[in-house]
């Protein structure tokens, strides 16, 4: 007994904890559920900062409040405080009084601990997420925190007041962006809807391809939110940015490609799989 309260508590103090700071998805395939269900798969202790509340089923979010932009500032700080954060996420942060206060409570960090942005702007479903004031405020005082900034296309093209479209496009997109913001940048093309689900991650001036099958005719609400998770997941563990992208690639494949499926009058539901 007593040696295996031993083992545990040492475990305890070696299992790597990262911090999402995002939205409740009530369908639990996106946001803060989705973040804690990848955290836990990849061994990672997950803590939460909450955001915003969505009532949502995927494809059509109904209603959005946004929590006080203090309780947010208040959760951060009393987390980084106490425990031995090793990597941080932003998922949808709803206004630009929200992104300000995450600002604040990140204020001291300055790139010790790892940050993520998955810069959360409309949902797959094509709800509007975000307010379009806080697009300013990510720009001018979040971004520049970031260690890696995870946009899709729709996202970058927002960023960068174009519509991106094909490779090449793409990579000037990723290069414009990682210059503009001083980070890493992973621009996600699985929007571009061809074989293969192709992202580009430019890092020190140098292009990297992640590719992976696409898996159609699956709903994939959610895949923004476990991938930059999982990244997450990996710098906690002590993986490079590279390795850390590379085994979350995998992870959000395969989450899609072994998704559930509930069928009912009303229509189907789809919802990623992370219990891989
Ligand atoms: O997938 C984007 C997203 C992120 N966070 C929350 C969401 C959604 C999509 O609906 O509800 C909380």
């Amino acid at each position: 007994m007593g040696k295996q309260r031993s083992r545990r508590s040492a475990s305890a103090a070696t299992v790597p904890v990262a911090l999402t700071i995002a939205g409740s998805d009530c369908s639990a395939g996106a946001g803060i559920q989705a973040d804690l269900k990848t955290f836990t798969a990849l061994s990672v202790y997950g803590l939460t900062a909450v955001t915003c509340v969505v009532a949502e089923i995927p494809g059509k979010v109904s209603r959005i409040e946004a929590v006080t932009p203090r309780i947010v500032c208040d959760q951060i700080e009393v987390l980084l405080r106490n425990f031995q954060v090793g990597a941080i996420k932003t998922g949808l942060l709803c206004s630009g009084q929200i992104v300000s206060a995450v600002v604040k409570a990140l204020h001291g960090n300055r790139r010790r601990i790892p940050l993520v942005i998955d810069p959360v702007m409309i949902a797959t479903s094509g709800d509007r997420l975000l307010e379009p004031e806080a697009i300013d405020a990510y720009k001018k005082k979040l971004f520049p925190l970031a260690t890696l900034i995870t946009p899709n296309l729709d996202e970058a093209g927002l960023l960068l007041g174009t519509r991106i479209r094909g490779r090449q496009h793409m990579e000037r997109a990723a290069k414009t962006l990682a210059k503009q913001f001083g980070c890493a940048i992973l621009l996600k093309g699985g929007h571009l809807q061809r074989d293969n689900a192709i992202d580009l991650f430019f890092h020190n001036g140098q292009l990297k391809e992640f590719s992976a099958p696409f898996v159609r005719d699956v709903a994939t609400h959610g895949t923004g939110c476990t991938y930059s998770t999982a990244i997450t997941a990996g710098l906690a563990s002590g993986l490079s940015l590279e390795r850390a992208i590379g085994r979350a690639k995998k992870f959000v494949t395969k989450s899609i490609a072994r998704h559930f499926r509930w069928k009912q009058a009303s229509g189907k539901i789809d919802a990623l799989n992370h219990w891989i």
